[in-house]
């Protein structure tokens, strides 16, 4: 019976370490709403996350800059480099076959821009996109666009105008 006792004693014991060690994990990670992994670049020391809760795009860009990573505010995702763009499509193929939003937006002009204000200069729009605002001036910000195979590539994180309202996943950055 002492045996017995002193099993139960070794058991509980390792249940008490393994709950601190969990405790311990989960305080290194943030407390908001992340329902995804987030994954860096160690070249760049950028991170991201695919939030799978589908929001309007302005709910999302707000949401993401509600969100902390290790002390890093978010953002929704800027895409300013094909290195970058390769990352994330090969780290979120998810989020690029759902056609969820980044961080690109219309401004006046026909000219688009990024929620970071960074130089809007490198795009990866599908082919024929975006289109006239005259002919789509509804659409407004930027998704994922995929739908099998576009102008020879397939699935390469290219770009499509949707409208705001439309309800979809979205990539925050770090
Ligand atoms: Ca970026």
């Amino acid at each position: 019976m002492k045996k017995l006792f002193s099993y139960y004693k070794v058991l509980l014991i390792a249940v008490m370490a393994v709950t601190m060690v969990a405790t311990f994990i989960g305080s290194g990670s943030d407390s908001a709403s992340h329902s995804g992994s987030v994954t860096c670049d160690p070249t760049t020391l950028r991170c991201y996350e695919h939030v799978t809760t589908v929001a309007d795009w302005d709910t999302a860009n707000a949401a993401a800059q509600a969100m902390t990573h290790e002390g890093v505010s978010g953002h929704l995702v800027t895409l300013t480099s094909a290195a970058e763009t390769q990352f994330v499509v090969a780290n979120f193929a998810t989020a690029v076959s759902t056609h969820a939003y980044i961080g690109g937006y219309r401004i006046p002009g026909d000219n688009w821009a990024w929620v970071t204000g960074e130089p809007f200069t490198y795009t990866n729009w599908s082919p024929g996109y975006p289109p006239e605002p005259t002919l789509n001036s509804y659409e407004t910000v930027v998704e994922f666009f995929h739908s099998g195979t576009v102008g020879g590539h397939t699935n390469v994180g290219h770009w499509n105008d949707q409208n705001r309202a439309i309800q979809r996943t979205y990539v925050v950055e770090f």
